[in-house]
């Protein structure tokens, strides 16, 4: 790409290579763009399968969507811990959650369920799954992540952007909500007993999550022996 550089002023006391820089903060415009857009067809599509089962079931299973691109001091923390460079060309080859949507269920079921009809559509490819629900973190953290790829169609052609799907139930994001501001609230580590504390409330809340399910299958059963 070629910038205009004769509108900048020509002092330059620290001596910055103007034109990398331009470059690359272009680059990241360029990035932002792209994840933004894999995120919308995400949504889109989240939106439809959510749509459907309400015309076919009457109920939806998504409580809400939300969406978020990676701030960029996580981005340059990932790369720093993995120990590779901060260019857009190294986020775009090394990081596969810079564009993420978090997807809220009602009931565990759903949370599969979703995840089944996303793996159908012909243009999502799932390149990695991570079922946080069946083995849930060392801090009691439950979600099913799913990184996909989705196609975007750009001026310049066909992009295969990754997305980070992280699918949860209502129950299981009040406790990942409240335990996240809580570590990051301390500079300190959170003590042991406090942690035990946490994973083991964890546990509880997935039980609870469980016996709602029981009483919705239950009160659906009556309703199909009427
Ligand atoms: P941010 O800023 O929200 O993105 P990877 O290299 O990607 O395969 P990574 O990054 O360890 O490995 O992925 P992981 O652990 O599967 O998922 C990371 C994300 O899951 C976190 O994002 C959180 O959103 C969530 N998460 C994982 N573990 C926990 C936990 O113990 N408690 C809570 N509350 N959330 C968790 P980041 O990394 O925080 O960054």
């Amino acid at each position: 790409m070629e910038f205009d550089l004769s509108v900048l002023n020509k002092e330059n006391p620290y001596n910055i290579n103007i034109e990398k820089f331009i470059e690359q903060f272009y680059g990241f415009i360029q990035i932002n763009h792209l994840y933004d857009s894999a995120i919308h067809m995400i949504e889109t599509k989240l939106e439809i399968i959510d749509s459907e089962f309400q015309s076919n079931f009457s109920r939806n299973p998504i409580h809400n969507i939300s969406s978020r691109l990676k701030s960029p001091e996580s981005i340059a923390n990932k790369l720093i811990k993995k120990g590779i460079p901060i260019t857009a060309e190294s986020i775009l080859s090394n990081l596969h959650d810079i564009a993420g949507v978090r997807v809220i269920c009602h009931y565990i079921e759903d949370i599969y369920q979703i995840a089944h009809y996303l793996s159908m559509h012909d243009d999502i490819r799932i390149i990695k799954q991570k079922d946080y629900i069946q083995n849930p973190k060392p801090s009691g953290y439950r979600s099913l992540h799913l990184i996909v790829t989705v196609p975007v169609y750009l001026s310049t052609g066909k992009k295969v952007v990754p997305v980070e799907i992280q699918i949860r139930t209502i129950a299981m994001d009040f406790w990942a909500s409240l335990e996240h501001q809580l570590r990051y609230k301390t500079k300190n580590n959170v003590p042991a007993d406090l942690s035990e504390e946490l994973r083991s409330l964890a546990d509880t809340i997935n039980s609870t999550d469980m016996r709602m399910e029981d009483i919705y299958h239950k009160i659906n059963d009556l309703d199909d022996e009427e």
